[in-house]
């Protein structure tokens, strides 16, 4: 990785000094107070992490390396992964060099295949691919380098590679438990002639490499890719990396976060949703039978998927760019014409009833409906395909906090009774 490894090493030093700065000139700016609905509240709002790759604004959403990201949907993720790293676009050298690299590792070790072949039929695919990954941790390179004694200072650099070695193979990994799981037949090798999405579509057996799905993964794995760093499974992943576990025990531990169902398994309730609604009806519904349908389950205290977020307060500019492709691609599709109807009167309906402080689409408001259109009708592998983007965002968030030196994650916790005194000291 000749070309990544020396564009992240010649921005190293301004990098690091700025971290010891902070840490020498301005270690005790105050930031904000800290209150106790915030204690009590998921630290909701607490400014506690550093993150450089992206970041959300409530009212723009996301923007990887300040570049919003509608703005990067044409792209491949292999270029995303450069631009995480090093907050710069990939010229033709790095392209080259990043395709390769993507390519390189991509046959999975049959030590990897005996572990997941023990597995009761029944575990969830998120299982299968935290366990998969796990099972590899015996290869990682930033171990044995840690192991024999290297310094802190080059530990990113076997860390990149283990990420590398990582990211060629979660993709002929987690098409094999799609196949595996859902019996589609035998594991299909990797190509070396297609790119990372390309080769991901082909491995699932849904394309033969270049068409219209290999688009829709193209984009979904950008799309996905990173969310800054305060959402359930970045914290995750960097809290235990931040112990210098190497990433096959830090990736996955962020995804069995992702694998909640307020975070990443979310994509799956959604589209259970819209084939409820279909069931339901029969087909599309009226526009007052749906209004009347989302009343019904808002009166029952139940969410509606796919509407809301922590953070943003407008449309996710994720969920407009599947809403374009779906509406390219497949605006006939029952499925995707309810995604649209839902669009356009969930907020209306959230806004009436006053409780949703954002009554917009999020991005798993959409994605399903596409992959369902194309094939992929087994919702349970759809945080799966989360995962697997997301790994794009937790694997340059690691190395760069071991490029950056990042120190343990130490938070301080009270009890109870030490709560109440605080508050009674305070008030
Ligand atoms: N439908 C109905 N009520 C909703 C709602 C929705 N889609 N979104 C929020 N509300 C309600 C909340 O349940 C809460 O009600 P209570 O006061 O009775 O508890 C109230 O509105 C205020 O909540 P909020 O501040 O707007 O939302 P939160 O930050 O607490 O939660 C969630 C954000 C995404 C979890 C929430 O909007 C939700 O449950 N949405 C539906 C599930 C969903 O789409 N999840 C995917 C999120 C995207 C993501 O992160 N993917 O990884």
């Amino acid at each position: 990785m000749n070309v990544l490894q020396s564009k992240i090493e010649t921005q190293l030093d301004a990098l690091r000094s700025e971290r010891k700065s902070f840490a020498k000139n301005s270690a005790d700016v105050k930031l904000g107070d800290i209150k106790v609905g915030q204690v009590v509240g998921g630290m909701r709002g607490l400014t506690g992490l550093l993150c450089d790759t992206s970041s959300v604004a409530p009212d723009e959403g996301l923007r990887i390396r300040n570049k919003p990201i509608l703005d990067l949907t044409a792209g491949r993720p292999e270029d995303v992964f450069y631009l995480l790293l090093t907050g710069e676009t990939p010229d033709e050298e790095a392209r080259d060099e990043l395709l390769q690299a993507f390519r390189r590792h991509s046959s999975v070790p049959s030590y990897v295949w005996n572990v997941l072949e023990a597995m009761p039929i029944d575990s969830h695919p998120m299982v299968m691919l935290s366990v998969g990954l796990m099972a590899m941790e015996r290869e990682s390179r930033f171990r044995q380098a840690y192991d024999r004694g290297a310094s802190k200072e080059d530990l990113w650099v076997p860390m990149l590679e283990d990420c590398l070695l990582l990211l060629s193979r979660i993709t002929t990994l987690a098409a094999a438990i799609y196949r595996m799981k859902f019996d589609k037949g035998e594991r299909i090798a990797p190509r070396h002639d297609l790119d990372w999405s390309a080769n991901f579509a082909y491995m699932l057996g849904l394309s033969e490499g270049d068409d219209k799905f290999a688009d829709l993964l193209r984009m979904y794995l950008v799309l996905h890719s990173d969310h800054g760093g305060g959402n359930v499974s970045a914290m995750t992943a960097h809290t235990v990396g931040s112990a210098l576990s190497d990433v096959f025990y830090a990736l996955p531990a962020g995804l069995n976060g992702l694998a909640g169902p307020l975070h990443g398994l979310a994509n799956q309730e959604c589209l259970k949703f819209v084939l409820s609604i279909r069931e339901r009806f029969n087909g599309v519904p009226e526009t007052q039978q749906l209004r009347d349908y989302i009343w019904e389950r808002l009166n029952n205290r139940q969410v509606i998927p796919g509407f809301g977020h922590a953070v943003l307060r407008v449309t996710d500019p994720r969920f407009t760019a599947f809403h374009n492709f779906g509406n390219a691609n497949c605006a006939d599709d029952e499925v995707f014409k309810i995604v649209d109807l839902l669009f356009q009167e969930v907020p209306k309906v959230l806004i009436e009833h006053g409780k949703a402080a954002n009554p917009w689409p999020n991005v798993d408001a959409a994605s399903g409906s596409l992959l369902y259109h194309y094939g992929m009708k087994e919702f349970q592998f759809y945080t799966v395909m989360f995962g697997v983007s997301r790994a794009l965002g937790i694997c340059s968030q690691i190395v760069l906090n071991r490029a950056l030196l990042s120190p343990i994650v130490r938070p301080k916790a009270v009890t109870t009774t030490k709560l109440h005194e605080m508050i009674a000291a305070n008030s």
